[in-house]
């Protein structure tokens, strides 16, 4: 309005005199341009309230600026109002807390800082705890297995320790069986043979060849073929020592009877000097034997002093029960048994003896025997069957264990004589005998029976029975059997 006002006021002043009217019209053409003009503006700024526009500079020359005389103000101090203050000491309290809350959030916010990085170690520490337990686990699982391997090795050498103290207690036994079974020492050949030689033919010879030198005449051969003839030697047995003497008398060899005598001796040494085997081994393991002989020969005693005798060396021996035709058979092998320590494989009674002895291999095979004894019936109801029985035996022996049996042991009873030597043809031909044990030396003088018995049938003696005990069943020796008789 001020602008207005004084823009306005040259138009209200009054035309110079003295001017012509151009220059009025042009006065006038100007001052209204001039007035449009400031409309123009004026209703520009008013079409746009509160825009700010910025005063137009004006001339210097025309504000006009009041000088004031100012005082300064006094100087008002009002004691705070109630309200004042109180609205003051609920700011200042409101402030407190909210600084207190700030700092509790911040304790907060800490604590769940804190309690995140505790948990992070916690899941940690867990997961290195379940890791610790697994290796714990795995320690504990390999500790567990030396513990349980180093059981395993003590235990095995306990068992090793023990079974060489069995095996050790074993060896002192059998060493004690031996030393009983050697201190037992049984009859000698030679007194086996002492009735032989003091009333058979060997009495006989020895008269014939006592009484100092003698001529060897056909009167005196005539005499030895009576006593040789008579001597359980065989036929056969005494022609050939007979003509051999009467040879060795016609080319003069034989200028006494002692000589005779002599001669007579190495041809009997010479005759039962057959190689045997008394080894009780050899074939298998095991080494399987079969015996057989008629009844009451000595066969269940026979094999019970060969059982002794092998278990006394160290032998494991198994013994098959093959009598099955003898109710008694079994029983008294199971005594012999258990006198020497061998398994005894029995049937039942009038069971197939074949199929026991095949049991008995098994079973030695299956044990580790070394020895294996087969005991066989005597007597059947005729001969022929007997021998058909036997051969079966034989035959099925082979099934059970290829190549057994390794000896089939002919046990024949020396107080038969001369039928001892037919007894064992018969069974040589049946079965193939491969040894002989004679029992009964002891009770007989017809011991002279081993040598027809040799010189027949080329068959060995392996064993000589001259009595009951253990000890009594002897190896058979030659030369022993020749200085019993001749000597
Ligand atoms: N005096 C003596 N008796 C024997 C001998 N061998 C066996 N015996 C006896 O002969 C009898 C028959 O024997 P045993 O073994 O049963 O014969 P097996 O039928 O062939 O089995 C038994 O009383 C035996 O004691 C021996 O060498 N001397
Ligand atoms: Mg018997």
């Amino acid at each position: 309005m001020i602008l207005a006002d004084v823009v306005i006021a040259p138009e209200q002043m009054p035309p110079a005199p003295g001017s012509s009217p151009v220059g009025t019209i042009i006065a006038v053409v100007l001052g209204v341009g001039l007035v449009v003009l400031l409309l123009l503006v004026a209703r520009k700024m008013l079409s746009k309230p509160g825009a700010a526009v910025p005063p137009p500079a004006l001339p210097k020359q025309t504000v006009v600026e009041p000088v004031l005389e100012t005082k300064p103000p006094p100087k008002v101090e009002l004691p705070p109002s109630e309200a004042e203050a109180k609205a003051k000491a609920e700011a200042e309290a409101r402030r407190a807390e909210a600084e207190r809350l700030k700092a509790e959030r911040a304790a907060l916010e800490k604590d769940s800082a804190e309690a995140q990085a505790l948990k992070e170690k916690e899941e940690a520490l867990k997961k290195d705890a379940y890791r610790a337990q697994k290796q714990a686990e795995a320690e504990e699982k390999e500790r567990k297995k030396r513990e349980r391997e180093e059981a395993e090795r003590l235990a095995l050498e306990e068992k090793k320790r023990a079974e060489e103290a069995a095996l050790e207690a074993k060896r002192q036994a059998e060493a004690a069986e031996r030393a009983k079974v050697e201190a037992q020492a049984g009859a000698t050949l030679a007194a086996g043979l002492a009735k032989t030689k003091s009333e058979g033919f060997m009495a006989k010879l020895n008269g014939l060849f006592g009484g100092g030198p003698k001529v060897i005449d056909e009167k005196v051969l005539g005499e030895l073929e009576e006593v040789l003839f008579t001597a359980d030697i065989g036929v056969r047995t005494a022609s050939r020592l007979v003509e051999l003497a009467r040879e060795k008398a016609k080319s003069k060899e034989l200028d006494s009877a002692e000589k005779l005598k002599g001669v007579i001796r190495r041809e009997v040494e010479q005759i039962v000097s057959l190689k045997a085997n008394t080894a009780l081994g050899g074939g298998g393991p095991p080494h399987v034997i079969m015996v057989v002989g008629v009844n009451g020969a000595g066969k269940t005693t026979t094999i019970g002093k060969l059982a002794s005798k092998a278990k006394a060396e160290g032998k494991k021996v198994v013994v098959g029960a093959g009598d099955t035709f003898r109710a008694a058979a079994a029983e008294q092998l199971d005594v012999w048994a258990e006198r020497s320590g061998a398994e005894l494989v029995k049937g039942k009674d009038e069971a197939d003896p074949a199929s026991v002895v095949f049991d008995a291999i098994k079973r030695g095979i299956e044990v580790g025997a070394d020895l294996v004894l087969a005991d066989t019936a005597g007597r059947l109801h005729t001969k022929a069957n007997l021998m058909e029985e036997l051969k079966k035996v034989k035959r099925v022996a082979e099934k059970a264990l290829p190549g057994a049996p390794h000896e089939v042991l002919l046990v024949l009873d020396s107080t038969m004589g001369q039928n001892a030597i037919a007894q064992a043809k018969e069974f040589r031909d049946a079965v193939g005998v491969t040894s002989i044990a004679l029992t009964k030396l002891d009770g007989t003088a017809k011991g002279g029976v081993i040598i027809g018995i040799c010189d027949e049938l080329k068959v060995p003696v392996a064993w000589a029975g001259v009595g009951e005990k253990v000890a009594d069943l002897r190896k058979f020796d030659a030369k022993e059997f020749v200085e019993a008789l001749f000597e």
